[in-house]
This record gives structure tokens, sequence and C-alpha cells, in this order.
């Protein structure tokens, strides 16, 4: 059932089962993800085999039907979940997201088979999903893309990298759009890959600013050889089930990044009650209260955007990516400096890793860049205004 949400208005209201979700969501980071985070961060480790009890949980196929195991629920559902595992570890969260868009792609774009094929190993998380889109060459232009698939036979033999791919390396299954065709977005079409294709490799492990929870690697194609029922859809329509995964996928980057901020003002709060300076603890200086103040207004301001974005997808509203892409927009710009705020008001303890808010920091920054930077958001939001 739909959340009650009247963004007019401005009030939002869930439903007892979505409380339920929420709080299952809450415990599980609060049990298996917290007291590891920032170990896992340190030491660059991809806790796969923690990432693999969400399946159980119904985390792996959250809105992926429920005759192929999935859990049927709705984008609603999806943002309170992502938002409640980021509170832990943002970049925890955002590994299961992209999973699971890979798994609503095939679920939504797969024919019959390609469902029962894939899907029940995806939604209990003995598979895990990546996403494949962008490449060395091409990454806000992402219909500029040059890994070509060429038809031999029953298969297709596929040259070309794709870069930045979150879980290369460590995950079981690669949906991938490759150049089939024509330049520009009629020409590309969508493979699932499974890891063990041949000619199929990856590069070394990044090292990044943040999200060390998730290993980022290239993925290399040296004529990989992939089976042609492993197609999503018709040839030419790789793009658009690329662009709608998306959609979903931007709203749970951008829950992401609202647990994640959530989470530093709530560290916050309880640090200004503490820590004393000039004969009062911090919390009882006018200037940090209202600091605290505004941090608290923009997440608040940030959710209800959110929340209303995620209603119009799950209704499939005409203006539902326009929303999808404020959301991303917002919600990241906003929940970075909420964390660096609240780094500061740590002062020089913020900066130290084991008080939990720097790797906030560094983990949130990357949403603003990665499903879409923040600067292509506001480019979908303008093409819909003016109509182009
Ligand atoms: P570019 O496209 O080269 O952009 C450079 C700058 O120019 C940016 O500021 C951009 O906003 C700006 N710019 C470009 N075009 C315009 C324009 N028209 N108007 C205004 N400004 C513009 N990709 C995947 O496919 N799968 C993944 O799993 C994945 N995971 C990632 C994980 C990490 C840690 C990172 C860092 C990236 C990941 N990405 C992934 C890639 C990510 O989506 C891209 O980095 C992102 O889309 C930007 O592409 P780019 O890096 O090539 O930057
Ligand atoms: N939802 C549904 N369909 C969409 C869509 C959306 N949000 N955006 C575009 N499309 C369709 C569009 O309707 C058109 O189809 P049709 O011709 O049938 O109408 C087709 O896709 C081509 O669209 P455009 O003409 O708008 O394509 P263009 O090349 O001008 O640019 C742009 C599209 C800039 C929006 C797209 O390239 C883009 O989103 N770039 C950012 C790339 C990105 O988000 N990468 C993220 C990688 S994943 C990641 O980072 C992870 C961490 C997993």
């Amino acid at each position: 059932m739909d959340a009650i949400i009247n963004p007019s208005v401005g009030q939002f209201e869930l439903t007892e089962e979505q409380r339920a979700i929420q709080d299952m969501a809450r415990s599980f980071a609060l049990d298996r993800i917290a007291p590891n985070a920032l170990q896992w961060d340190r030491e660059r480790h991809f806790p796969a085999d923690v990432i693999r009890e969400v399946g159980p949980l119904g985390m792996g196929g959250i809105y992926v039907d429920e005759d192929v195991g999935g859990s049927g629920l709705q984008r609603i559902d999806s943002v309170l979940i992502f938002e409640a595992l980021a509170g832990a570890c943002p970049a925890f969260s955002a590994f299961i997201s992209i999973h699971n868009m890979a798994a609503w792609m095939i679920d939504t774009s797969g024919n019959e088979e390609q469902r029962h094929r894939f899907l029940p190993k995806l939604v209990s998380m003995e598979w895990l999903a990546s996403y494949c889109l962008t490449e060395p060459g091409s990454g806000s232009d992402a219909a500029a893309l040059r890994t070509r698939a060429i038809r031999d036979g029953d298969h297709y033999v596929l040259n070309g990298s794709k870069q930045f791919i979150s879980g290369a390396g460590d995950s079981d299954i690669y949906v991938t759009m490759v150049r089939t065709g024509e330049n520009g977005p009629k020409g590309i079409s969508a493979l699932v890959i499974h890891k063990d294709a041949p000619g199929l490799s990856f590069g070394a492990n990044e090292y990044k600013m943040g999200w060390h929870a998730q290993s980022t690697r290239q993925v290399i194609f040296d004529n990989c050889r992939v089976p042609v029922e492993n197609l999503l859809g018709e040839e030419g329509t790789g793009f658009s089930i690329a662009m709608a995964g998306l959609n979903g996928g931007r709203l749970n980057i951008a829950a992401c990044s609202l647990g994640g901020a959530q989470s530093a003002l709530n560290k916050a709060i309880d640090y200004t009650a503490q820590r004393k300076a000039f004969g009062q603890t911090l919390n009882q200086f006018q200037a940090l209260q209202f600091k605290l103040a505004d941090m608290e207004t923009e997440l608040s301001a940030a959710r209800l955007l959110l929340y209303a974005a995620a209603t119009k997808l799950d209704r499939k509203t005409q203006d539902a990516g326009k929303w999808s892409a404020m959301a991303k927009r917002y919600v990241t710009d906003v929940g970075f400096s909420v964390a660096n705020d609240a780094l500061q008001l740590f002062g020089g303890y913020g900066y130290l890793h084991d008080y939990g808010v720097e790797k906030l920091v560094r983990d949130l920054r990357v949403h603003q860049i990665l499903e879409g930077t923040n600067e292509i958001m506001r480019v979908i939001i303008a093409r819909q205004m003016i109509g182009r």
C-alpha cells in the first residue's frame, strides 16, 4: 500500500507494513553492519558474506515480482530500506541498491525463461549483480558508449571495456549495455553476462576517496562470448532499459545519502550535548543551535522530496523521471553538506577516523557524481521543463 504522502502540505505517514520494513532494515544495520563498517572502510573490504545475508530478509529483490522469489514491494519501501542500511554504512547500502537495480531490469525487460534462470539466485543473493554502462571514453554522455557486440551464430562477441564498475570482480552477473547497431542510443542493447563468460576479465581494484566497502574495477571484454539468449528485450532497446533502471537507482542513491547524513546529524547532536567549551556544552551556543536547526530542516525537506519522487515512480507518472532527477540532485547535495557540517561540529575529532563522521563525508561525496552527475540531473530536469 502507498505511504500517505501529500507533498503540497508537507506531510507523510508510513503504513504499519512500511514501519515493519523500516524496523527490519534498521535492526540488520545495527546488528550486522554498524559494528564492522569502520573496519571494512579501513581494510577496503568488500563484505560479500554479510551482503549475502540480506537475501533471505527479502532485500535482494525488493521490487522484483513474487513469482521468482522477489518481495514485490514498491519504490517507497526501497528508499526506506536503503535509508536505514545507509545509517550504518552508505557504501554497503549502495551496493545492495545497484544489485536491486540490475535484478529489476531483468525482471521487467527479461523474458520468462531469463526471469526464471537469473532471478531466483539474484533475489536470494546467491548471485550478486553489477550494472555496466560507463566506459573510459563515455560517462555522462552514456549513449556514446563503444563496447561492440557482434553477432556470431548463437553468440555475441564483445570487445571493449567498462569503467568504474561497482562490485566488478566480486559480482556473478553483469547487466551490460553494448553497441549492436548504429551510433547513438538506438544502437544500444542490454546483455546479461555471467562472470564465467570466456573473454571476460577485470581491472585492478581502484583506490578511492570513499566507498571503500565496495570494489570498483574495470570490466574488460576481449572477444568475450555471450549467448544471444542473454539479450534483454529487443536489440536497440538497451539504452531505454538502462535509463529506466537509473530512474529507480537514483532514488536509492539519494536514500543512501539521506541515511548517511541523518546518522552524521545524530552523532553531532550527541557530541554537542557533551563537549564543553567556554564553560558550557557546545549545544548552548546559539550559532551552533542554528546550525543544527538548519541541518534538521534541510534533511527533512530532502526526505519529503525523496518520498514524493518514489511515490511518483510507483504510480508511473509521466514526470517520474524528472522527480527522480530532482530528488537525486537535491538529496545528495544536502546529504553531503549536512555530513560535512557535522564533521565541523566535531572540531578536530571529526577529522579522526574512529568518530565515524569523516567516513560518512567521504562516502557521501561520490553520490553527487555517480548514477548521473548532479549536473546531468539538472540537464534532465531542464529538458523536461522546456520540452526537450
Ligand atoms: P564526465 O562525463 O567526463 O564528466 C566530467 C564533468 O563534466 C562532470 O562534472 C560532469 O557533470 C560535467 N558534464 C558532463 N557533461 C555535461 C553537460 N552536458 N552539462 C554540464 N556538465 C557536464 N558506472 C557504471 O556504469 N556502473 C557502476 O557501477 C558505476 N559505479 C561507480 C562507482 C564509483 C565509485 C564512481 C566514481 C563511478 C561509478 N560509475 C559507475 C561511473 C559514474 O556513473 C560516472 O563517473 C559518472 O556518470 C560521470 O561520468 P565521468 O566520470 O565520465 O565524467
Ligand atoms: N527514463 C526513461 N527513458 C529515458 C530516460 C529516463 N530517465 N532518459 C532518457 N530516456 C530515453 C529517452 O526517452 C530516449 O528514448 P526515445 O528516443 O525512445 O524517446 C532515449 O532514452 C535517449 O534519450 P536522450 O535523447 O535524452 O539521450 P541523450 O544521449 O541526449 O542523453 C542522458 C541522455 C544525458 C540523460 C543520459 O545519457 C544520462 O542519463 N547520462 C548519465 C549517465 C549515468 O547516469 N550513468 C550512471 C552509470 S551507473 C552508476 O553510476 C552506478 C553507480 C551504478
